[in-house]
């Protein structure tokens, strides 16, 4: 069932792609130092880059409002989380282990979330973000708060082989919830080639064998991905029911930065799912006037100095003290009881 990626458009196309623009920037930045720091041995456990992927994610998270709808992102989502709104000190207190992190600095890496603001906390069990989001939407239905509201995630090509991805989006398609699934085929589950891991022609035939709206996008080109993504955000939160939107790509780092991804062939690399979507999205603001060279590298200076406040900040607070520190899971109600 092809959707018509020419829904209305809703938003001042210049503003949205400049704002979808600057996320793709700082992601990019902040993500390059956060994983020269992890090789320096500064930053414990895991770092997952979005690298490649930047415009498929911005484009999901820049299409949503903070506050109102909500996004569940995955580990390659830095992108998505600034552009829906997410402050870079977040990141950078979680990674560092600040005491003043959304998570405390009692958690993983990618885990923190803000679930007030919609931006709920990222979560390792493969697919299960489908299923939540589809809870979370259900229940604002139930309570009559899901007027102009959409629920967006991205799941990765392996992901979309979990039960949990099949019984949400199947829930969700009967539910006709707005929900909007991204996945980002970037052709590898971890090192596991696409011919291994599904069988299926494409991984939209997954969406319509549920009922859900389907559409495919390159993933590498930014002015697609903001059409593409936000015609489907369109869609599901004007009715039509949940929409799933393939996205082609190809990862530009290994699954963390403790794998080179050597299994990738240079060949892949080479071809047009190598192109690095940043480079396309900056050459493609220009072309379009959206944005001129100056401003772009004027961005790039801002977005750097911001980076290197938001670590220089993290680094200078506190870690969790032991002593003091509850254990427990951070369950909203229990915080809101303790530190009332
Ligand atoms: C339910 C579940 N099974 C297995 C894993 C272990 N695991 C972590 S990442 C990964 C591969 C994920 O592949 P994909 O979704 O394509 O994302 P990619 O890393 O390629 O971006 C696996 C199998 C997990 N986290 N959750």
């Amino acid at each position: 069932m092809p959707a018509d990626a020419d829904a209305t458009p809703v938003r001042d196309e210049r503003e949205h792609a400049r704002k979808v623009f600057r996320a793709m920037l700082e992601a990019r930045q902040l993500e390059t130092k956060l994983s020269s720091m992890y090789k320096a041995g500064k930053i414990v456990g895991g770092v997952y880059l979005g690298k490649g992927q930047e415009a498929v994610s911005a484009s999901l998270g820049g299409g949503l409002n903070w506050g109102t709808d909500v996004f569940a992102p995955l580990i390659r989502d830095q992108a998505g989380r600034s552009a829906f709104g997410e402050d870079m000190l977040d990141c950078t207190r979680t990674y560092l282990g600040s005491s003043l992190g959304p998570m405390h600095g009692r958690d993983g890496n990618i885990h923190r979330g803000r679930p007030k603001e919609g931006l709920l906390a990222m979560i390792s069990h493969l697919g299960a973000s489908v299923p939540v989001v589809a809870g979370v939407l259900l229940s604002r239905r139930l309570q009559g708060k899901l007027d102009g509201v959409v629920g967006a995630t991205c799941i990765g090509d392996g992901g979309t082989s979990t039960g949990a991805f099949h019984e949400g989006l199947n829930a969700a398609a009967v539910e006709r919830l707005p929900m909007v699934v991204v996945v980002a085929n970037n052709q590898f589950a971890y090192s596991t080639p696409n011919d291994r891991q599904f069988a299926c022609g494409d991984l939209l035939d997954r969406a319509v064998g549920y009922g859900v709206e389907g559409s495919s996008v390159d993933g590498t080109d930014f002015l697609d991905c903001l059409r593409v993504i936000g015609g489907a955000i369109d869609r599901a939160r004007s009715g039509a029911g949940p929409q799933m939107v393939v996205a082609r790509l190809l990862r530009l780092s290994g699954h963390g930065e403790h794998d080179d991804a050597s299994y990738v062939p240079d060949k892949l690399r080479a071809g047009g799912l190598g192109r690095d979507c940043m480079q396309v999205a900056a050459a493609q603001m220009i072309e379009t006037g959206y944005a001129t060279e100056g401003e772009i590298s004027d961005w790039q200076t801002e977005v750097e100095d911001a980076v290197q406040l938001a670590i220089a900040t993290a680094q200078q607070e506190p870690p969790p003290d032991p002593w003091k520190e509850r254990w427990d899971a951070r369950s909203t109600k229990l915080s809101m009881v303790t530190e009332a």
